[in-house]
């Protein structure tokens, strides 16, 4: 099926239809932030049911209840699509979770006025790409590229869900008061997991103790979180994503765009990437 037919665009980038409706964009628009929310933002395939396990998991002190009953979207809901508006989310205790794509210039107003806690998750692009490419070829509501170096361009070009990853990653990095947003990356969470919960749980001034830290960290390692329903997408009907072509969970590294890209599309993207991060001013693990 086409962009046209699976897509409609909001607020300049395009979304898939069937997971964001007009009801659940008109909902996030007018919600009504608290200031100690705390709210996952990532450009997707970056991250970020990595992080709906490990800031729940913060916030109880590592009880285990909430990711072995609630499964990732009612655990830290994305605020944008259809189900959430249905979670009650306005009765939930405060510190409230939540997950959002949104673009910086994308956020609503509430959000803006009252700047809640963010933590931002970042991850190589040629990583996100490549997990991207097979989680498109898995689901029947994002539109299939034809060839591997099509669906590279696209997404250079933010002709996919979410638009650009440089537009996302330099509004969220350009954010003027960054005292309320900690960013993060993937590679760094490979690299060394427990040091990432720390940091983390320093952020959301939820101290915890080192058997704490180090248990969080194993229940949050690739292994584990496959095996666990609640986090593995597995619950998600057949239909709409079909795991016998790729899992969800698939691999959980750094690097395996070196098994997918080509050399010359490694080159494209390396070209493209240098001339739009070339005036960020940030230290990205992946560099
Ligand atoms: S989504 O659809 O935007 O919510 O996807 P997202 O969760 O951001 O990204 C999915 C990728 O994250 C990997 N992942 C992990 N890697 C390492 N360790 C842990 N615990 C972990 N949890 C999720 C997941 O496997 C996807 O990456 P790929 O490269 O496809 O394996």
């Amino acid at each position: 099926m086409t962009e046209t037919e699976l897509y409609s665009v909001y607020k300049g980038v395009n979304l898939p239809t069937r997971t964001h409706t007009p009801e659940s964009l008109r909902y996030y628009e007018e919600f009504f932030s608290h200031s100690d929310d705390i709210v996952i933002v990532t450009y997707p395939k970056s991250g970020t049911t990595w992080m709906q396990v490990i800031v729940p998991l913060i916030q109880s002190g590592g009880d285990l209840t909430t990711i072995q009953t609630l499964p990732t979207w009612d655990r830290a809901p994305r605020l944008e699509v259809y189900k959430t508006p249905f979670l009650n989310l306005e009765d939930r205790p405060s510190p409230r979770l939540f997950v959002t794509h949104y673009h910086y210039s994308m956020m609503p107003p509430s959000f803006l006025k009252v700047k809640p806690k963010v933590v931002y998750v970042m991850r190589n692009p040629k990583d996100m790409f490549t997990s991207s490419f097979h989680f498109y070829g898995m689901t029947s509501y994002l539109v299939k590229s034809g060839t591997q170096t099509q669906s590279l361009m696209e997404k250079v070009a933010g002709r996919v869900i979410y638009g650009s990853w440089f537009d996302h990653v330099k509004g969220w990095l350009n954010v003027k008061n960054k005292e309320n947003s900690m960013y993060i990356s993937y590679e760094e969470m490979i690299m060394d997991l427990k040091d990432a919960v720390a940091r983390i749980a320093q952020f959301m001034e939820k101290p915890l103790n080192s058997e704490v830290i180090q248990k969080i960290a194993d229940q949050c390692i690739f292994m584990n979180m496959k095996k666990n329903k609640t986090s593995n997408y597995s619950l998600v009907s057949r239909e709409f994503m079909d795991q016998t072509k790729s899992e969800f969970l698939r691999k959980g590294i750094a690097g395996d765009w070196k098994n997918l890209l080509t050399v010359a599309e490694a080159e494209y993207f390396d070209n493209f990437y240098k001339e739009e991060i070339k005036n960020v001013q940030y230290k990205f693990a992946w560099d």
